[in-house]
């Protein structure tokens, strides 16, 4: 059996801890397709927040309170970077988490395509399930907002007067999302060609699974990979999701902010209609929601209600079941 995993970062890391487990039980094989939105450079390293947290925590080195970055870690080199006076100071490295970054930003530069830093990387940490980033290419999320531009800013004012795209992370790390948000753009995302293996790993799934990620941050920048959409909507596999919001708001993080943002529901029902159903144009065949959202009803959607917090690998393992159940 093959199962294929559109994920993000810290929930979809957690959720494919379970269908690894899963996979063992029944000998399936995973191949997660890891949003490469978020990834920035910075002090001139390309860091890859999501692909990292996934790395990290299937390889049992990731700090399981911050979901991302290394336990254990030491800020050495950011105190430092800070005494320099060195932006951005808002977003902060660990020393161990800066040896990845230098290794990727090494290999990058040498000429390796971004899906083979990944497998070089994921030699270290044997993740047990193949990682693939969506895309090689360029493709970032950006957010367009506007209110006073304050020191350091990146973004120029745009034509509209005040309003300006800055990265997701000043976004989200620097500002909190406290900022009047116009919308999401995926920059790159035009001329974004899908990794080598993905679309394969796609017609070959028995199983695509989407993860229960931030549909609007983690999920939708795979999407909007020419090619990505139709591979998974037109492919042979079944399509289950998992819905990342419990009684109409998030686990955790900001899911509900980037829903306001597209003015979709935050609910089970509202992601779900948002994924569509497949019959009706969308991605899915099946949506797993949480026993608290219980009777969600999604037009051509079969909806189950299963426990969805991923309080462990056991507890996670069995919400995989559930999915597959669905199929
Ligand atoms: P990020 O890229 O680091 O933000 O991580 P993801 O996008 O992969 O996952 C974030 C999403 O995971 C959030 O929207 C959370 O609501 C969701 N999430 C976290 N823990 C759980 C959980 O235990 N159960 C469910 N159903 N969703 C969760
Ligand atoms: N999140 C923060 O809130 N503050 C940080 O300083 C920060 C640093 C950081 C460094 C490496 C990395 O891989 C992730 C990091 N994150 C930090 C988390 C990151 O913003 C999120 O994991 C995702 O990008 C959200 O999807
Ligand atoms: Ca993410």
């Amino acid at each position: 059996m093959r199962i294929v995993v559109l994920t993000g970062g810290i929930g979809g890391a957690r959720f494919l801890v379970g269908v690894r487990a899963y996979a063992r039980e029944v000998g399936a094989e995973v191949t997660a397709v890891v949003n490469v939105g978020d990834d920035l450079l910075l002090h001139g390293l390309k860091v890859c927040p999501d692909l990292d947290s996934v790395m990290y925590t299937l390889g049992g080195g990731a700090d399981p309170e911050r979901g991302w970055g290394r336990i254990g870690e030491s800020w050495t080199v950011k105190e430092e970077l800070a005494a320099y006076g060195a932006e951005p100071t808002w977003f902060g490295l660990g020393d161990k988490d800066i040896a990845t970054h230098l290794v990727r930003t090494t290999m990058v530069n040498a000429g390796y395509p971004l899906h083979a830093v990944t497998e070089a990387l994921a030699t270290r940490w044997q993740p047990g399930v193949r990682l693939l980033p969506a895309t090689d290419d360029r493709l970032e999320t950006h957010v367009v907002v506007s209110g006073p531009a304050t020191a350091g800013d990146s973004g120029a004012d745009g034509p509209d007067g005040g309003q300006r795209a800055i990265h997701f992370q000043e976004w989200w790390v620097r500002h909190r999302g406290d900022l009047p948000t116009h919308r999401f753009v995926f920059v790159g995302a035009e001329t974004a060609r899908p990794a080598p293996g993905v679309v394969e790993a796609i017609a070959a799934a028995d199983v695509v699974l989407i993860a229960p990620s931030n549909p609007v941050v983690s999920i939708a920048p795979i999407l909007a990979v020419p090619g990505l959409r139709e591979a998974v909507a037109g492919g042979p596999a079944r399509v289950v999701g998992v819905s990342p919001i419990i009684g109409g708001a998030p686990v955790r993080g900001m899911a509900d902010r980037c829903l306001a943002v597209l003015g979709v529901e935050c609910s089970a029902a509202g992601v779900g209609r948002l994924y569509g159903g497949r019959s009706a144009g969308g991605l899915l065949d099946g949506w797993l929601v949480a026993e608290e959202d219980a009777g969600t009803v999604v037009p051509e959607l079969t909806v189950r209600a299963a426990p969805l917090r991923m309080t462990d690998e056991a507890a996670t393992a069995a919400m995989v079941r559930a999915a597959l159940e669905l199929t």
